[in-house]
């Protein structure tokens, strides 16, 4: 293939697939479009945690013990609002305190949410795409047996106790995608579109519940291949395992498949679960066996590579 491929990435699982992708293609063929229902205004601050860990991870920056935020990271600013009494449950170290703080300045400066982020992921050396799914606000809730909460209420400050009943997205049937994701799915070189390994329920759910993006899907000419976040029925990293279990899901790569079902024609599994590829295969989609454990960059390059070749004999 010689065209361009969209890659759909969420948090730290599509972060690190999005990262072999971009060691693999040159810029001008990689548009990583990232979900934003997670993003949430905190201490009058737009937080956009997905495009944060994406920019971060690409720039080879992005913290490797949680997943989030910055390498490095020092924490004075949270030391001052717990000395003043402030909020400190959302942990904001200060390097990553100052993506927000520029974030909120372009922002309020009438700058989208794409141009914001063009400009940091510049900032920061990215010469691939990174894009929001939509300029426009998509607010992930969680339905728990508590109550509506707010999607980082539920993530962050209540770790996910709750049991999860459902997810919804406000706005979603409404908001456009945005310019970049637009130009890369109307793209005539486009040759495939890559569901990175983040979570099917938060993190890819919200971009294919775009109308634009859920049309394109439908009516799509070119190969859409996922790989699985689910290895050995446990999620390498984050609730999902335990969000399937609550929803009813079988908690596999063949749950996995039965999710995304038609949205996909093909699902990379990882070696541990190989046995599963016919049960997948039956469902109707190709099925595609590799090491998709990310430890390293050389893993994800490798698992980018492997992924862009399964897509291709898709074709
Ligand atoms: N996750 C946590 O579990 N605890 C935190 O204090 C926290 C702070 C935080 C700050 C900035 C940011 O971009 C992400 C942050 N996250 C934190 C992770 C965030 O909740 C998740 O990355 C996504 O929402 C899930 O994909």
């Amino acid at each position: 293939m010689t065209g361009t491929i969209l890659a759909l990435a969420g948090g730290v699982g599509g972060a690190k697939l999005a990262r072999g992708l971009a060691g693999v293609l040159d810029p001008g063929r990689l548009t990583v479009a990232v979900n934003t229902g997670d993003d949430f205004e905190h201490m009058g601050l737009p937080i956009s945690p997905d495009l944060d860990t994406v920019m971060y991870t690409l720039a080879g920056r992005a913290n490797p013990d949680t997943g989030w935020g910055v390498a490095g990271e020092t924490w004075s600013f949270m030391e001052a609002v717990e000395d003043l009494g402030g909020d400190t449950w959302f942990r904001l170290g200060d390097r990553d305190l100052a993506t927000h703080v520029l974030r909120r300045r372009m922002l309020d400066r009438g700058k989208t949410l794409s141009e914001a982020t063009d400009a940091l992921a510049g900032a920061l050396g990215i010469r691939h795409r990174i894009v929001p799914m939509s300029d426009r606000p998509v607010r992930t809730v969680v339905e728990t047996d508590e109550g509506t909460l707010p999607f980082q209420d539920y993530f962050v400050r209540r770790r996910c106790e709750p049991r999860s009943l459902t997810f919804r997205f406000e706005n979603i049937d409404s908001v456009d995608p945005s310019p970049g994701l637009a130009a890369a799915l109307a793209d005539p070189e486009l040759d495939a579109v890559v569901v990175c390994p983040s979570n099917p329920y938060v993190s890819v759910a919200p971009i294919l519940g775009i109308p634009a993006v859920a049309g394109f899907i439908e009516a799509r000419k070119v190969p859409v291949v996922a790989v699985s976040p689910i290895v050995g029925g446990r999620a390498i990293k984050g609730p999902a395992a335990k969000m399937m279990a609550e929803l009813g899901a079988e908690t596999s790569a063949l749950g996995i498949a039965t999710h995304y079902g038609a949205r996909i024609d093909g699902l990379v599994i990882d070696e541990v679960d190989a046995a599963l590829a016919p049960d997948i295969e039956a469902s109707g989609m190709a099925a595609h066996v590799a090491r998709t454990v990310m430890r390293n960059e050389e893993d994800s390059r490798d698992l980018a590579l492997e992924t862009l070749a399964f897509a291709a004999g898709l074709r």
